[in-house]
C-alpha cells in the first residue's frame, strides 16, 4: 500500500517536472513537518485583536510586536533554545533563505522590514529556554488574516503547522472568514 510520505514524494516529482517550484517547496515543507517531532501551534486571526500579546503571555516575553494598528509583518515563530536568541529568516521566494542574528529586545518595538531592494523577510525564529516549550512545542504569532497578502501568509504557515488556535476579540468574524479559516485548519492537519 502507497504511504502518504510516498504520495508526497510523487506529488514532489511532479510539481518539479511540472515546472511549479512553489508547490515542490510546499509539499517539502509538509514532508518535513511529518519527519519533525515538534508540534507547532499557529495563532490566527483577524489583525488588532491580540494574538501577539497572547503569544508573548504564553512565553512571559514580549518576543512579539503588539500595536493598536498593524504591527505583525511576517510570522514569528517561538520554540524552546538553550539560550534566549532571534533570528531573521529572509527568503527570496525560489526557497532559498539568508539567516541574519537580531537583537531580542528590538522585536517588541518594531517589526523586522526588508532591506532596501534584499530579499524579503519571511519569519522571525525566536528560542526561548521556558518549561512550556521544552517538550517540542513551537508558537507562531502570524500577520492578521484578512489584509492584504495576510491570507497568503497564513496559508503558507498553516502548511507548516499541527494545529492553529483561533483569537478572537471584540469583534465577530463574517461567516465566510469562519468557512475559509475551518478550512485552512483541516489542511494543517
Ligand atoms: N482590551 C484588551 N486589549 C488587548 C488585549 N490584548 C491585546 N490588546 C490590545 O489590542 C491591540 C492589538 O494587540 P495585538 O496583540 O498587537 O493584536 P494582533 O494584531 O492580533 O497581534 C493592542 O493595542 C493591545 O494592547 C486584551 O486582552 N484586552
Ligand atoms: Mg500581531
Amino acid at each position: 500500500m502507497t504511504t502518504p510520505v510516498e504520495l508526497i514524494e510523487r506529488a514532489q516529482v511532479l510539481a518539479g517536472s511540472c515546472g511549479r517550484p512553489d508547490l515542490a517547496e510546499r509539499l517539502r515543507a509538509v514532508r518535513q513537518r511529518i519527519d519533525s517531532r515538534s508540534v507547532r501551534v499557529l495563532v490566527v486571526g483577524e489583525a488588532k485583536k491580540g494574538k501577539s500579546s497572547l503569544v508573548n503571555a504564553l512565553v512571559g516575553a514580549p518576543v512579539c510586536a503588539v500595536a493598536d494598528d498593524v504591527a505583525t509583518v511576517v510570522p514569528t515563530v517561538v520554540r524552546h533554545g538553550a539560550a534566549p536568541r532571534a533570528t531573521l529568516v529572509l527568503g527570496d521566494g525560489d526557497g532559498t533563505e539568508n539567516r541574519v542574528d537580531v537583537a531580542l529586545d528590538t522585536l517588541a518595538a518594531r517589526p523586522p522590514g526588508a532591506g532596501a531592494g534584499g530579499p524579503e523577510p519571511a519569519r522571525v525564529e525566536v528560542e526561548l529556554p521556558r518549561r512550556v516549550l521544552e517538550g517540542g512545542l513551537e508558537i507562531v504569532d502570524t500577520a492578521g488574516v484578512g489584509g492584504v497578502g495576510a491570507d497568503e501568509e497564513a496559508g503558507t504557515m498553516i502548511v507548516h503547522a499541527s494545529s492553529s488556535g483561533h483569537s478572537k476579540r471584540r469583534r465577530s468574524r463574517d461567516p465566510s472568514t469562519t468557512r475559509r479559516m475551518r478550512t485552512k485548519s483541516e489542511v494543517g492537519r
